[in-house]
């Protein structure tokens, strides 16, 4: 996966994405990241690449031609036409399913806007996707794109230390993860629950499910009518609710 990203702030993409997970897959070339300075594109000595909006108002709004040089000058170098997403609260809700499709892509390009905005023509010549990463505004799409960058990344065949755990992890199934424990076996009087220490792996599996399902129906009720559940694990999790007393 290549990724492109077209910033006033390169050095704060390249730190964020230079760390963990994505630093080590950068390093095994598994993933590359190529940040543009939209400023370098200004076209004047002094970097300006913001002026006032015509109508008034607040701010100042980004131009197009120095966003529209910066992209010109990514897809010339690629030599073909790469799906571009403009970071703005007004853009579709990120999701899960939503970084599975980008993750199919060879290339992106990542256009982060600042001040209020950027010159709405030059959106209509380059951008391909508006999203947005959930209802609150941000300062700037440089952290929508670390988080779509992260999310579709940990998809990229290799990145992640195991290859299951891309795929069974919260979401992928409409269910949330399982709670998970490691030494010591008693902390601060807390124990481990038994079953994981049992070493039967047919019950750690069940126990697993169920506990997924229980924390899913507690903390995002909203994704259990999303989720396959089996008639006998619909009756046992209203048992286990009515048990908890939360219904
Ligand atoms: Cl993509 N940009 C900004 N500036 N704020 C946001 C956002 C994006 N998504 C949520 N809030």
């Amino acid at each position: 996966m290549k990724f492109h990203v077209m910033t006033l702030f390169p050095e704060m993409i390249e730190q964020g994405m230079n760390t963990s997970i994505t630093g080590r897959a950068m390093a095994k070339g598994l993933l590359s990241l190529d940040t543009v300075n939209i400023r370098d594109y200004a076209g004047n000595k002094h970097g300006k690449v913001d002026d006032y909006p015509y109508g008034g108002g607040a701010g100042m709004v980004m131009q197009a031609e120095p966003v529209f040089a910066a992209h010109q000058a990514i897809t010339e170098k690629a030599g073909h036409p790469i799906r571009t997403i403009y970071l703005t609260p007004q853009g579709e809700t990120f999701h899960q399913k939503m970084a599975e499709e980008l993750a199919e892509e060879e290339e992106l390009i990542f256009l982060c806007g600042h001040y209020e905005g950027i010159d709405e023509r030059v959106l209509e010549a380059v951008v391909t996707d508006y999203v947005s990463i959930g209802d609150y505004v941000l300062t700037g799409g440089e952290l929508p794109a670390m988080v779509m960058m992260d999310t579709i990344s940990r998809l990229v065949s290799g990145v992640l230390n195991n290859e299951t755990s891309a795929q069974s992890e919260s979401f992928q199934d409409s269910l949330l993860e399982y709670p998970q424990y490691s030494r010591p076996e008693i902390w601060r009087d807390k124990a481990v629950p038994p079953v994981l220490m049992s070493g039967h792996h047919a019950n750690i599996e069940k126990w697993r499910r169920e506990q997924s399902i229980l924390r899913t129906a507690l903390r995002r009720p909203d994704l259990l009518d999303k989720a396959e559940l089996t008639e006998k694990e619909k009756r046992l999790l209203k048992e286990q609710l009515q048990a908890a007393g939360k219904e």
